[in-house]
């Protein structure tokens, strides 16, 4: 498959709610959109990135230059036999993992295309729904909390997962817990705690939480490892896993008993199918991560989530609870929390193409004949 063309689109969409976390508040999203073009298909993927580096250190900006000026020509015009030649090509450049994941979900799509083939059959995928929970921010207050927990749970939702930050968790957690006995709760603190916090996830314990999702730094797996040797509860590590081999060095040191993945964060679905691949050799699960995702990264990331491992709950709930209106034509509903695979070719999904035009602020074209 030769990637013929390429256009890249900065969009901004509305949230319908304001996601607050321990590292900001956000109340819309910026996404870059991209196609590939080839054999009269189009492939597409969306960024998982923002603006700001408060997550981990990529950006949009970078993003947007690595793209048009050095990953996209160096692929463009090439007749490639599938997604291992394309990641040999951009791999050898370091880091800037999401900025490839990108370009390496686009040609996924764009190849799964030409076999006429969904992602996940082509993946290796064993399930056609995937279980799903929520994810809730810092609400104003503990009522506030509770209230949206029992929204979620009434509607089907197989969890619900609380943002926490320093004075933003036991008493919180306890009452949420009261409230609902028997049900699947986490919480994910997005890097805000430290060591000296031991006495604060002592105290978690009593909540009951299926796990911690990334207490501490967001580069750090020694820290999580002595963490996980003083508490019961298990650790999950989202913002420092970016590659096959920080998990298996993180599940070797004993940093965690679960990994969130993320394909944006690792550099894509071969990273993805990697990362699996050794979590299970531990005998561990997995779940499928989220970063606020429009409905061209939200499919991509339920056709990775029918791999065998992807047994707990993930991030990847209705496209409707984030926005009045999606970028594709398919609405991505979950019922009773369980979220449909997309069966077409690919990703399964049709961007709107006016409506993106319409949320475009900035756009480019590559061609590989111009
Ligand atoms: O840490 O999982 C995270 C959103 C943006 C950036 C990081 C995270 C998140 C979420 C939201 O938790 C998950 C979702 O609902 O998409
Ligand atoms: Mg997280």
């Amino acid at each position: 498959m030769k990637i013929e063309a390429a256009e890249l689109r900065l969009i901004s969409l509305p949230l319908k709610f304001r996601f607050e976390t321990s590292f900001g508040v956000q109340t819309e999203r910026h996404l870059v959109v991209l196609t590939l073009y080839g054999e009269g298909l189009e492939g597409y993927a969306e960024t998982v990135m923002e603006h700001s580096p408060h997550y981990r250190e990529e950006t949009i900006a970078g993003a947007w230059d690595l793209l048009e000026h050095l990953l996209i020509p160096s692929v463009l015009g090439k007749d490639l036999p599938n997604p291992e030649a394309l990641w040999e090509i951009i791999s050898p450049y370091r880091g800037n993992k999401m900025t490839k994941a990108a370009l390496e979900m686009a040609y996924w799509d764009l190849w799964c295309k030409s076999l006429n083939a969904p992602l996940w059959k082509v993946l290796g995928g064993v399930r056609s729904e995937i279980p799903v929970g929520i994810s809730l921010g810092i609400e104003p207050s503990i009522e506030a909390t509770v209230e949206k927990v029992g929204r979620g749970l009434e509607l089907g939702y197989k969890r619900a997962k609380l943002k926490i930050k320093p004075g933003w968790d036991v008493k919180m957690l306890l009452s949420v817990r009261e409230a609902y006995p028997e049900a699947n709760l986490t919480v994910d603190a997005n890097s805000s705690y430290t060591l000296n916090h031991i006495s604060t996830f002592r105290a978690m314990d009593a909540a009951r939480l299926d796990y911690i999702e990334q207490p501490l730094a967001f580069d750090d797996i020694l820290d999580h490892a002595k963490l996980q040797r003083e508490i019961s509860t298990s650790l999950c590590l989202d913002e420092s896993i970016t590659s096959p081999e920080d998990a298996r060095k993180a599940l070797e040191i004993g940093a965690g008993r679960v990994i969130n993945l993320k394909p944006g964060r690792v550099g894509g679905i071969l990273a993805s199918r990697k990362v699996h691949d050794i979590t299970q050799s531990y005998g561990l699960p997995v779940w499928m991560g989220g970063m606020l995702e429009g409905g061209i990264g939200r499919a991509t990331n339920i056709h990775v989530a029918t791999l065998p491992m992807f047994v707990k709950p993930g991030d990847t709930s209705s496209a409707s609870r984030y926005w009045d209106e999606d970028i594709i034509e398919e609405a991505l509903e979950s019922k009773d929390g369980m979220m449909p695979v997309p069966q077409g070719p690919g990703i399964g999904v049709t961007p709107k193409r006016d409506f993106i035009t319409q949320l475009t602020q900035k756009s480019a074209y590559l061609s590989a004949n111009p």
